[in-house]
């Protein structure tokens, strides 16, 4: 079927156990592209939108039971427990397996099981690599069309010895005979997403949705390349790549790696508010990165295209997506207008008068509901974004000259810090954490860690994660990004938000810059390199001078109060958890400890 041995034995293999009435071999044209969504529409979940007003665009309602990431039914199935460690789920691979298999069994009668060669980052980059999905969802096809590389190309690639990771997917819903399917199949009863990262293989049971089933993005971009990331001497992270141009045409490329809801999306397509400056895109979620003979860190986006949370992203927050879902996307469980167009909530400021929502019924801003579910997604091509970088397709990736690490922070954690070295900026992304939005000002709140935005995908233990980002750090020859702790949520007294945001962060972003070029000051201090007061441009921004000092404040007390959470958090991952961290975790402790006895 393929130039491929091992691809055609395990397309057997798998058409053999789930018994699909059909099979195909995706090739990634429009046309296939079209089928899948005649195919939708014909059954009932997709819907064409107004061609007048959003030209090839289609809105497509899941079940209701099967809307998100289901983190509870995710698994590495390492052959050591402690290899996936205490924030994985861990499954035993054989008997991982042997569930599995009785699940695929039979799972495709009645269906159509596609085959869908695709390749992470450009074809033919030496940062990229092949998959291939075998899945027996339409809507998969179609957002694998989007979201991947997707063809005969990535065959040609391929050739007749390449590796591939193979990542299985079934709806978990097989349809008896002389029934039809549900408009939306799933099996949400027995649902898996299941990772082997020592044989690097991806098996996803019961679910159509998002990362559940798309499984180039989360599953393999994160969880199986991290744990090749550290095989083989590269990172694959959780993190945006943007392009930074000042006004003389200098730029730099910036990584950035932030946990949910915390403007990721809005960050990577930022409209800087500095006149002449830009910002480009090369991506919005994921980032691998490996060295160039120069030593630097070159990366790729392994995505081809944007699958975004539509609520809260609107003309005000992010323009440049706005833009580029003029046409040609995939809206799923968002509203629907009177005159077939989209909506959710944050598109507008003030919410249609009529609309149907997500799960298909009328709704008005009376309704007291959400019009679109908060984790209605748009899926749509990169390069339709109008920031998108032109060398963002680039063979060799961009080189990397800063790395930001960022949470939702109401206090503590100033607006930019940047790292002294590579393992401080380690230790700087292994304390990531958000508190709870409610937190009360002024205080530590409730605190998530979500160590380098990871903490749902890295695929081995976080802990020899941290490792190997200090071994990164210990290269021969290499010329590393810096890397800066940044916070936008800083809070007052009073719970409103000190920073604007938004635009305004791309003069923080102008500070890294210069530090990036050796042009900015920066002063040594306890925690960490902090601006001068003066060090950022906060001009016409309306801040006090008491804003800006809690901003740039170095908060010794804030900081103690917060090591003994930091050990607690090190010590529930035992044994494996660098002595590198634990030395700055010291160090840092002791600097602290010092300053509050200077100034008392
Ligand atoms: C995403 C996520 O969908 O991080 O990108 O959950
Ligand atoms: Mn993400």
């Amino acid at each position: 079927m393929t130039q491929n041995p091992r691809l055609n034995r395990w397309i057997e293999e798998i058409k053999t156990l789930c018994e699909p009435d059909a099979l195909v071999l995706c090739d990634g044209s429009p046309e296939e592209y079209n089928r899948m969504m005649t195919a939708l529409t014909d059954a009932g979940v997709a819907k064409p939108l107004n061609p007048g007003l959003r030209p090839n665009s289609y809105l497509v309602r899941s079940d209701p039971a099967d809307v998100a990431r289901v983190e509870s039914r995710t698994f590495i199935c390492s052959a050591q427990e402690a290899d996936a460690g205490p924030t994985n789920h861990w499954a035993d691979p054989d008997q991982m397996r042997s569930t599995l298999t009785d699940l695929f069994k039979g799972c495709m009668r009645g269906r159509t099981m596609y085959v869908i060669p695709f390749s992470m980052g450009p074809v033919g980059s030496p940062i990229a690599h092949i998959g291939v999905e075998i899945s027996d969802s339409p809507y998969v096809v179609a957002s694998m069309h989007i979201m991947t590389r997707v063809g005969r190309a990535v065959l040609a690639e391929l050739g007749t010895d390449g590796a591939f990771v193979p990542c299985l997917h079934s709806v978990g819903q097989p349809i008896p005979d002389g029934a039809t399917s549900a408009p939306w199949p799933c099996n949400p009863e027995n649902l898996y997403v299941a990772h082997f990262p020592e044989t690097r293989e991806i098996w996803s049971f019961g679910s159509g949705y998002g990362g559940n089933a798309l499984l180039g993005k989360k599953c393999f971009a994160l969880r199986i390349a991290s744990a090749m990331a550290r095989q083989e001497g590269w990172l694959a992270e959780h993190m945006l790549i943007l392009k930074l141009t000042n006004a003389a045409g200098e730029y730099r490329y910036v990584a950035g790696a932030f946990p949910s809801a915390c403007g990721k999306t809005n960050l990577a397509m930022l409209v800087p508010s500095i006149p002449g400056w830009t910002v480009e895109t090369v991506g919005d979620d994921i980032c691998w990165m490996k060295f160039g003979e120069d030593g630097q860190l070159y990366a790729i986006n392994p995505e081809a295209g944007f699958f975004g949370v539509a609520p809260g992203t609107g003309m005000d927050t992010n323009p440049n997506a706005m833009a580029a879902l003029h046409g040609n996307c995939i809206f799923t469980n968002v509203a629907e207008t009177e005159d077939g167009d989209i909506w959710w909530e944050g598109m507008t400021p003030e919410p249609p008068a009529r609309l149907t929502d997500w799960l298909g019924n009328p709704w008005t801003p009376d309704s007291g509901t959400p019009a679109a579910h908060p984790n209605a997604r748009f899926t749509v091509s990169a390069a339709q974004c109008p920031a998108i970088a032109d060398e963002w397709e680039d063979l060799k990736g961009v080189p990397i000259s800063a790395i930001l690490f960022g949470g939702r922070r109401a206090s503590v954690v100033p607006l930019v810090n940047e790292a002294k070295d590579w393992a401080q900026g380690t230790f700087f992304g292994s304390i990531v954490a958000s508190e709870k939005t409610a937190a009360a000002a002024g205080k530590i709140g409730e605190l998530r860690r979500d160590p380098m935005a990871m903490l749902p995908f890295c695929g081995y233990n976080m802990a020899d994660y941290w490792q190997h980002w200090i071994n990164i750090g210990q290269t021969p020859g290499a010329k590393l990004p810096k890397i800066f702790y940044v916070n936008w949520f800083r809070k007052d007294d009073s719970g409103g938000f000190v920073w604007p945001g938004f635009g305004e962060n791309a003069r923080v972003l102008e500070w890294v810059f210069e530090r990036c070029l050796g042009r900015a000051e920066a002063i040594d201090t306890p925690i960490g390199r902090l601006p001068t007061l003066t060090g950022i441009n906060f001009a016409n921004l309306d801040l006090t001078d008491d804003a800006i000092s809690t901003l740039l404040k170095v908060d010794v007390g804030g900081w103690l109060a917060e090591i003994p959470l930091i050990e607690a958090y090190y010590e529930s991952f035992g044994e494996k958890v660098p002595d590198a961290l634990w030395e700055q975790l010291a160090s840092l402790k002791q600097r602290l400890l010092a300053s509050a006895e200077h100034s008392a």
